[in-house]
């Protein structure tokens, strides 16, 4: 399946004073063309997600860039996303599949080598591999596993992998470099205070490199 982003930006409504704002900034970084987001509001309700969710959906959908959800499958279906992210307490990959079938991506969060051939063999379309840096919140995500071990990810697993975990621009090439097919992030984007102009920095790195 043919990915079509390589920079994957991924919410996280915390780093800023209302969800209001969240949305302002997502939409700035879809103006400098960002084209998939990955809704991750863990501890939101089930109802105030689904509504978060709908709105990530009519934003997206008008930046033509596709929006995944995270861990929530009956979300992801119910909003009409493009996809579902899971993670390694998530629903298995091919759990998922068997509901989804080819009508949604899946992507796998994955942190070792065997969690991401098992994402590869029960039918992931993608996975996150990290974290590669440490990460602003580095305990919450466990030990850097870096470039080396993305390497060794990257060469085994026959599916695209993204980086994750402190990709900032300065790194981007280190870890593209070691086989990544893309970057997955939240504060390198989010955390800025011209998001816009963050994200293009990004994408303008991305493919010159790739
Ligand atoms: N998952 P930042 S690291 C959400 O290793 C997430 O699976 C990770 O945030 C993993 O780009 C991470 O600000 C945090 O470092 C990414």
């Amino acid at each position: 399946m043919l990915i079509g982003f390589k920079l994957y930006l991924i919410t996280d409504r915390k780093l800023f004073a209302d969800s209001g704002k969240m949305f302002a900034a997502v939409e700035e970084a879809l103006k400098a063309g960002v084209k998939a987001v990955q809704l991750r509001e863990k501890d939101l309700p089930t109802r105030e997600l689904l509504d978060m969710a709908y709105k990530m959906r009519e934003l997206t959908a008008r930046h033509d860039a596709k929006l995944f959800i995270n861990d929530r499958a009956d979300i992801a279906m119910c909003v009409n996303a493009d996809g579902v992210h899971l993670g390694q307490s998530s629903m298995p990959v091919y759990a998922v599949r068997k509901v989804v079938g080819d009508r949604m991506m899946i992507g796998v969060s994955t942190h070792k080598l065997n969690e991401a051939l098992t994402a590869k063999r029960e039918g992931a379309d993608f996975i996150t591999f990290g974290p590669i840096y440490p990460t602003p919140s580095k305990l919450k995500y466990g030990k850097p596993v870096g470039v080396e071990s993305l390497k060794i990810v990257a060469e085994k697993v026959a599916i695209p992998v993204f980086g994750i975990g402190g990709i900032k621009p300065d790194n981007v090439e280190d870890v593209v470099n070691a086989g990544a097919y893309g970057v997955a992030l939240i504060s390198g984007i989010l955390g800025e205070h011209d998001v816009r102009r963050a994200a293009e920095n990004y994408l303008k790195i991305l493919g010159e490199k790739l």
